[in-house]
């Protein structure tokens, strides 16, 4: 199934010009690919790399890490998909793209719930009218429309998504969807322990529980929302962990680091 997925990306960066990468503000590090990176640096195409959800982090931050992967070659960008914040300077970073391709075709790809559809949905607009299905195009592309989205530029509808590996706990809550998640407290209490090293008041502002024990965090959230086994009269620390997964990925948790904390570790 991996590998699939890693087919159909190859198959997207073909078919397109230029590749967005999605990542995540709140972990830029381990929302990124290497692997796109060097497909894509591998089929000659360009690559922007746009930091997504950039409203939940302070400017700077932001600003910092675009800086951060500047240094490392890759052309990048920081926006709100969900705010429209940003999507101008996005658009001229792709307009000064001297691909000498016309027309243009942007794909967006990256890992779940980066923010992809949203982003294809505010670079499409309103008044952007779907053209032909992508032409010359194989197998998962051959369903996918072209937006034109600007002059000569067109957008490829269909995001491609990158197949999580790894074991960090990003990739872990984001492979599957939270029901299939093996382990869920586990998972939700390194998440919560992630959150808390970079954010001691994430859950008081997202919850109002001022508790900073992981474990407990889900308990009170259980107990807040009444979420009581009738049997043992037990909070459902299940419930209250999927929540915390789900409230993550919806950005109502968070955190953030930057760049120079990247030397200490931010995997656990
Ligand atoms: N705060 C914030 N949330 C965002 C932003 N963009 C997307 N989101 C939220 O992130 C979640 C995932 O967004 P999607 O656009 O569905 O992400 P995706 O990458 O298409 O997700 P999959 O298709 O499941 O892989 C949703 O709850 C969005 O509302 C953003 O710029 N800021
Ligand atoms: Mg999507």
């Amino acid at each position: 199934m991996k590998l699939a997925s890693w087919n159909l990306i190859r198959e997207l960066v073909l078919t397109s010009d230029v590749v967005l990468e999605v990542v995540d503000v709140r972990d830029p590090i381990n929302t990124r690919s290497t692997k796109l990176e060097g497909i894509v640096s591998e089929l000659n195409k360009s690559l922007i790399l746009v930091i997504n959800k950039s409203d939940l982090v302070p400017r700077d931050v932001a600003e910092s890490w675009k800086r951060y992967f500047n240094g490392l070659g890759l052309n990048t960008v920081y926006i709100s998909a969900r705010d429209r914040l940003g999507t101008r300077v996005l658009r001229s970073e792709i307009n000064k793209l001297k691909t000498g391709k016309k027309p243009l075709v942007i794909a967006v790809v990256g890992y779940p719930k980066v923010g992809k559809s949203t982003l294809i949905n505010t670079l499409k607009g309103r008044h952007s009218a779907s053209t032909s299905t992508t032409p010359g195009s194989p197998g998962y592309t051959k369903k996918s429309r072209l937006y034109r989205i600007s002059g000569n530029i067109y957008l490829i509808d269909t995001p491609g998504l990158v197949p999580p590996e790894g074991d960090d706990v990003e990739l872990v809550i984001r492979a599957r969807p939270i029901d299939e998640i093996e382990n869920v407290v586990n998972v939700a209490i390194k998440l919560i322990n992630k959150v808390l090293k970079y954010n001691r008041t994430a859950f008081t502002d997202a919850y109002g529980i001022t508790d900073v024990d992981p474990y407990r965090i889900l308990e009170v959230l259980a107990l807040k929302r009444g979420w009581i086994s009738k049997k043992e009269r037990e909070p459902l620390i299940h419930e209250a962990a999927k929540t915390v997964i789900r409230d993550y990925l919806d950005g109502k948790i968070v955190f953030y680091y930057t760049p120079d904390m990247i030397s200490k570790d931010i995997s656990d």
